[in-house]
């Protein structure tokens, strides 16, 4: 009988979904392994082989747990907000549930013929009301809850209330009082500036950006003024950062969390401007270098400039100096400034507070408004961007550290302090401390941490997203919706269309956005805009947890039973956004007591990108895009999974190969035909023992490791000793479809059904191994002769000196140009040296 894919496949999908055999049951008496992929975006392209890498993988670790004895939950669902769905279905007239629903049905069926274990019970989309309704609950949640800096968590807002004020009643306090409740939220409003794309029509997070363009269209970034949400991210850093080293993830990914949280220490010190009651706050993480300052540099949208716009003589060119870098990206600005820019401030100048010399104002464009204080003290001497900036403009240079020759560039390496009156002499670490002591003690400043990220930009302009559950009332201010009145479920339209101000196209359905205020009766707005695409993927997990749970966002036991995530594997492009929101949305969970652990993902697995046959991105544009539906069909969903487990290292990007996608379909022919081969005996032969036990050690510490490719080489080893000595005993060949069965379930399940042994593998126990049977019987040892290596020859690791020798002799018959043997040696399973004359 030879091998039909097709029929095999189908057969096996058809047993296990009609038998449910992929439910999640809450078994507590076993040990649960929580298995999880980021789900997916359902785009109208259909599954990608990309894809395919991870969701195999998955799937292969879970059968592979659950074959260890694992009660195991692997679950799928749908990432269904945000502009490509809107874009589409502007697009083409059509609703975006509708092109939405569309895809996630290609998605599935795709998946289906793939062979994965996914539990569809447990199916969720981030779209669907149900779910979302717990997404704005969070949102309510952050709105009412505010950063306790000394119990370092979130507490009830009403807690911060009765502090201030000896009550609990928000809307009893006046409007100021309002405020400065309202900027303690964790969910706050904010008119800023902020990140717009002129071409997605809204707003984005810094997060969405790349290189100071849109992530996804790649326009230029603009920066708007703009009403909008933000999430105080930021009070969490220091808890985000310090909590990392316990996670077992890929230091690649660690690394640029730790640096895109960017936490730095150093001092805030302020500046006196001559003539002038105040002063200018600077943030600096050298306060060791402060006899060095030997000039001050502040942002172009620094308000100084305003303040004291009569004194400065030279306004005209500050000002266009101010147009010209607005125009800059961010980017632009820091990044690719080689050539340093900047106009000084005449007729003002600052003191420096620690010897009381007067020193010169610059504007200048690397400095930037949104970091820290916006002003900084500049220490040529020791400052690279400093250096550069005071060697154009011929500003002085006062070396404070020694060690560097400040003529050539600035030194930022260890030294000792000079120049530097009271700090002379000492190392850099103890002058840091000295002076922040001295300024603590005039008054001067302090020490001060600074973050690089930012607070998390939350509304965007756009209509395919999740309502923000807020009413706005020109009496009562923000009120948020009450619990029992969620979801609040996006308006049914038919159309929608940008509104053309830049505005949500929510705020011209007018029976949707135009309410009355719950607290005062009065007429009312809704919140028109909507929240990112983030916000439905910084919580998912949980709800696969218990997806059908009406009162809770997740049954408390549950979520004890099968939080951490033990298994959670994606793209390493979500190494700084979605991995860095939903860190901090589960930390607020915790704070509330909705989880029971601080961090979601205990250990993490990064894919590699699957290139196409030529080394390109797969793109419809260079006509080299894979289909795995067409791999499934010509070759089967097992050789498909096969391959593209065996295609390389799991983490590295690897090219698709046709040619690969063979070999694998003939490796399981061999494994097929290898029913033809089978002996009696129910025991593992004499010639097989020890590679059959170094196979189940290898496989089974592969799988643990995601090395999905030696796995696979061990067992082609293996299935070649069997073609080798022509025969397979009936445990080697049960223990070879077990380990095979995670990542080939169909054909395996077939052949071991075919053979008539009892019940399925799945419901076996992985293979053991033994210790003692690792060693092998056999090996080889090399012949030399006069100190070159001439031959190979097999030996039993026993055998005795005479013997060896014997069969070298044999072996090296004819081979010794007549020449005879003077001397020969046997090291005990090591090397046979022969002498000849
Ligand atoms: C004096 C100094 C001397 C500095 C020295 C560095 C070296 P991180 O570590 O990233 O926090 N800085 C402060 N605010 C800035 C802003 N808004 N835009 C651009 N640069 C700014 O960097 C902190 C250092 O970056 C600060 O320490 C300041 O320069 C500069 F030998 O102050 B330093
Ligand atoms: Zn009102």
């Amino acid at each position: 009988m030879s091998y039909n894919h097709k029929e095999v496949e189908l057969k096996w999908q058809k047993i296990w979904a009609e038998g449910n055999m992929f439910r999640t049951k809450e078994d507590c008496t076993k040990p649960k392994c929580y298995v999880l992929d980021m789900f997916p975006y359902p785009s109208g392209e259909g599954l990608h082989v990309g894809h395919i890498k991870g969701y195999t993988a998955t799937d292969t670790y879970s059968r592979y747990k659950e074959l260890n004895g694992f009660n195991i939950l692997h679950p799928i669902g749908w990432d269904a907000f945000g502009l490509p769905a809107e874009n589409y279905a502007l697009k083409n007239k059509m609703h975006p549930e509708a092109a939405v629903k569309k895809n996630i049905d290609t998605f599935k069926s795709q998946l289906s013929v793939l062979g994965v274990n996914y539990d569809w019970e447990r199916e969720i989309s981030t779209t669907d009301p149900e779910y979302y309704k717990w997404t704005q609950w969070i949102f309510i949640k952050l709105y009412n809850s505010y950063y306790d800096e000394e119990a370092n968590k979130a507490k009830p807002i009403e807690d911060l209330i009765e502090k201030k004020y000896g009550h609990r009643d928000y809307y009893k306090l006046t409007k100021p009082e309002r405020k400065e409740i309202d900027d303690e939220r964790l969910a706050f409003e904010e008119y800023e500036p902020i990140n717009w794309c002129p071409s997605c029509k809204t707003g984005l997070a810094n997060e969405d950006l790349e290189d100071g363009n849109c992530e996804r269209c790649g326009s230029e970034i603009e920066q708007k003024p703009m009403l909008q949400w933000v999430l105080r991210i930021k009070k969490y850093a220091d808890r985000m950062l310090y909590s990392l080293d316990s996670l077992d993830w890929e230091s690649m990914i660690t690394d640029s969390q730790r640096s895109w949280i960017g936490r730095s220490e150093g001092a805030e010190l302020d500046f006196k401007i001559e003539g002038e009651d105040e002063g200018v706050r600077v943030y600096t993480t050298r306060p060791d270098t402060l006899f060095g300052a030997t000039f001050m540099v502040i942002a172009p949208e620094h308000p100084l400039i305003e303040k004291l716009g009569s004194k400065i003589k030279n306004i005209d060119a500050v000002r266009k100096y101010q147009q010209d870098s607005n125009k800059k990206t961010a980017f632009e600005r820091v990044e690719l400034a080689k050539d340093k820019t900047g106009v000084r401030l005449e007729g003002i100048s600052a003191i420096n507070p620690v010897n009381n010399e007067k020193i010169e104002i610059w504007t200048a464009d690397y400095v930037m408004m949104n970091y820290a204080t916006g002003a900084i003290m500049a220490v040529p001497a020791h400052d690279e961007r400093d250096y550069e900036f005071a060697n154009k403009f011929g500003i002085k240079i006062i070396e404070v550290i020694s060690g560097g020759d400040i003529k050539k560039e600035a030194y930022t390496g260890d030294g000792v302090l000079v120049n530097s009156d009271f700090l002379n002499d000492l190392n850099i670490a103890e002058a840091k401390k000295k002076m922040i002591e001295w300024l603590v003690e005039k008054g001067i400043g302090t020490k001060k941490v600074n973050y690089r990220i930012q607070d998390w930009g939350f509304s965007r302009q756009r209509y395919w997203g999740e309502p923000i559950p807020m009413i706005y009332c020109p009496e009562c201010g923000n009120v948020p919706l009450k619990e029992e009145d969620l979801p609040l479920t996006l308006p049914k339209v038919d159309h929608y269309e940008l509104s053309g101000t830049g505005e949500s196209p929510l705020v011209n359905i007018k029976d949707w956005i135009n309410v009355k205020c719950p607290i005062c009766g009065k007429g009312a707005k809704r919140e028109a805009n909507t929240m990112p695409q983030w916000a439905g993927s910084s919580w998912y997990y949980l709800r696969y947890i218990d997806n059908k749970n009406n009162n809770e966002l997740v049954n408390k036991d549950k979520e004890n039973y099968w939080m951490n995530i033990d298994m959670y594997v994606g793209g390493a492009e979500h190494a700084t956004r979605h991995l860095i929101y939903a860190r901090f949305w589960h930390k607020f969970l915790y704070d509330i007591g909705v989880v029971s652990t601080d961090e979601p993902f205990k250990r993490l697995q990064h894919v590699g990108l699957v290139m196409a046959e030529d080394g390109r991105k797969m793109s419809k544009r260079f006509v080299n895009v894979v289909n795995p539906s067409d791999v499934i069909e010509n070759f089967g969903a097992d050789t498909l999974r096969l391959y593209e487990m065996f295609m390389g290292d799991f983490k590295k990007t690897v090219s698709w190969s046709t040619n690969g996608v063979k070999g694998s379909r003939r490796f399981l022919e061999r494994v097929w035909n290898l029913q033809d081969m089978v002996t009696d005996g129910d025991e593992y032969s004499k010639e097989c023992e020890s590679l059959i036990h170094k196979t189940i050690k290898k496989v089974g510490e592969d799988f643990e490791e995601f090395k999905f490719n030696t796995a696979i080489a061990m067992m082609m080893t293996l299935v070649n000793k069997f073609y080798e000595i022509g025969k397979v005993t009936n445990k080697e060949f049960k223990t070879l479809l077990t380990l095979l069965n995670p990542l080939t379930p169909h054909i395996t399940e077939e052949i071991w059904q075919a053979r008539g042994y009892t019940g399925m593998i799945k419901g076996e126990t992985w293979p053991k191994y033994d210790k003692e049977k690792l060693i092998d019987d056999t090996i080889e040892v090399p012949i030399q002769v006069n100190g070159k290596l001439r031959a190979k020859i097999v030996i039993d690791r026993n055998e005795d000196e005479a013997s060896v020798l014997a069969k070298a002799r044999r072996e090296m018959e004819g081979m010794l140009d007549g020449k005879e043997i003077v001397k020969e040696i046997y090291v005990g399973g090591k090397i046979v040296n022969m002498v000849v004359r």
